[in-house]
């Protein structure tokens, strides 16, 4: 298989780098850690290693170097489609190398016959009640296919640490194969109360295939976008919940179906994945509040109330991004080209006109600009995907994307268990003291 080909090809070059920094380097000071960073949620303290992503604060996320406009430009595409395969985007954050179309096919035809979900799995999404929001649906598909898991079964039967990722590859393949089937059948089965089985046509793509399988109305650009959705979605370097929770679950060599288990509930808090539902109903009440696109003075008024009344705006904001971001923009060019008197859109353009104004004034947030989800859920409720609560299915979904390149790769280099350290209040009520007492004197 190339994708095995090729990382069993840059193995050695990496695993020695790695080695030389971990043996020969391993005392030189990289960062210090602040009282504020303790109290504060970790913020920047630069403690990962990943080199399949990296989020610059001023500029966004790069994916193996490339800026988002480079991949969307580079990357091999679709026939007769202006959006890249998603297969290229896999094969990217895997080899870091752009595909040519024959190695983007051959991702896609991994996936192709890999795709298949074991009855039982219907079965256990079909026995949950009616109304069991989707992320819980897809938490425990993914884990339930953890029972086939090669990683587990090799892991059990004895391998060499240097063995790991290689079912760790073929587990991400599958997972990765499944989950827009899974994420069909749970839009179909819950919203439509279709119990069918998906199909995944071997004839097409993985974008193609899960508009197919979506049954939108306009399959050829819901395509598009569903090929543009999962390519943005994919990766935003290791810091962030989603992608830390897999990796942090991984590093105790749990098999990828509990990483990403675990990465997937993180997923569905509002402060993250969640953000894009919660967006869209932000908009819709705007559009109902005001019949429609409203002035701008009624929309900053609005803002406003949502901020007295103790609630984020969704969609703005972001822990490391102090710019708008360029997934935002791509998304919004994506809107803008395809549906540019769309009223969500129009709205959205107005929010981005807005928003940041208000969240200025307000003074709090570090960055008023958007992140993507402000612009997320509006291609999907353009293309009749319309249940909110069903969006984050769609991030996790792409998500896989880059938390299973990284799964490979931290099993590849032999990353270790993690495990930071914890004080106390006291001990740093302590540190202060001391601190403090070295200036006075
Ligand atoms: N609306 C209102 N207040 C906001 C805000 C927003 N969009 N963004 C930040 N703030 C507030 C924070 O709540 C915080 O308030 P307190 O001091 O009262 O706790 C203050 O500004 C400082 O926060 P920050 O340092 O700028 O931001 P954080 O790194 O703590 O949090 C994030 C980042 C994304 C959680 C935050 O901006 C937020 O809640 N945004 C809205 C939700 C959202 O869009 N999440 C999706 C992010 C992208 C993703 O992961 O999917």
């Amino acid at each position: 298989m190339i994708l095995h080909e090729k990382i069993s090809a840059q193995l050695p070059a990496w695993r020695e780098r790695t080695k030389v920094l971990a043996k020969d380097h391993a005392d030189v000071v990289v960062d210090d850690v602040t009282v504020g960073q303790i109290v504060g949620g970790m913020r920047d303290i630069k403690s990962l290693l990943t080199d399949i992503s990296y989020v610059d604060s001023a500029e966004g996320i790069r994916l193996r170097g490339m800026s988002i406009p480079e991949v969307l430009k580079r990357l091999p595409r679709a026939r007769g489609n202006k959006m890249p395969l998603v297969g290229g985007l896999y094969y990217l954050l895997l080899v870091g190398e752009i595909p040519s179309m024959e190695e983007a096919m051959a991702v896609e035809d991994e996936w192709d016959k890999r795709a298949e979900i074991p009855d039982y799995v219907y079965k256990m999404l079909k026995s949950m009640p009616k109304d069991t929001h989707p992320m819980i649906l897809l938490t425990q598909a993914v884990m339930s296919l953890g029972v086939n898991s090669s990683f587990a079964k090799k892991y059990k039967e004895g391998m060499k640490k240097e063995a790991y990722w290689e079912p760790a590859l073929e587990d991400s393949l599958d997972l990765t194969a499944k989950l827009p089937v899974i994420a069909a059948f749970i839009y179909r089965y819950k919203y439509f109360g279709e119990k069918r089985k998906p199909r995944y046509y071997t004839k097409l793509d993985y974008g193609a295939n899960f508009a197919r399988m979506m049954k939108t109305a306009d399959k050829k650009q819901y395509a598009e976008l569903s090929r543009l959705y999962f390519i943005l979605h994919s990766d935003h370097e290791s810091g962030n919940v989603s992608a830390h929770a897999t990796h942090l679950v991984g590093s105790s060599l749990a098999d990828i179906y509990f990483a990403f288990s675990a990465g997937l509930a993180g997923l569905a808090g509002p402060l993250h994945g969640l953000a894009n539902q919660e967006c869209l109903a932000w908009y819709r009440e705007v559009l109902e509040r005001f019949n429609g696109v409203p002035t701008r003075d009624d929309l900053y008024k609005f803002a406003w109330d949502t901020l007295n009344s103790g609630k984020v705006i969704p969609g703005y904001g972001h822990a490391v991004l102090r710019v708008p971001d360029p997934r935002f923009i791509a998304f919004m060019e994506f809107g803008r080209t395809n549906f540019p008197d769309d009223e969500l859109i129009r709205l959205a353009d107005m929010v981005f006109d807005v928003v940041p104004t208000v969240l200025k004034e307000q003074g709090k947030a570090k960055n008023p600009a958007p992140n993507f989800d402000a612009a997320s859920g509006v291609m999907q409720y353009h293309y009749g995907v319309r249940n909110f609560e069903f969006y984050t299915v769609l991030f996790g979904v792409g998500r896989a994307l880059g938390v299973t390149a990284n799964y490979v790769w931290a099993r590849a280099l032999g990353q270790p268990l993690e495990r930071p350290k914890s004080v106390t209040t006291k001990m740093l009520e302590d540190a202060v003291a001391e601190v403090k007492g070295r200036v006075n004197t």
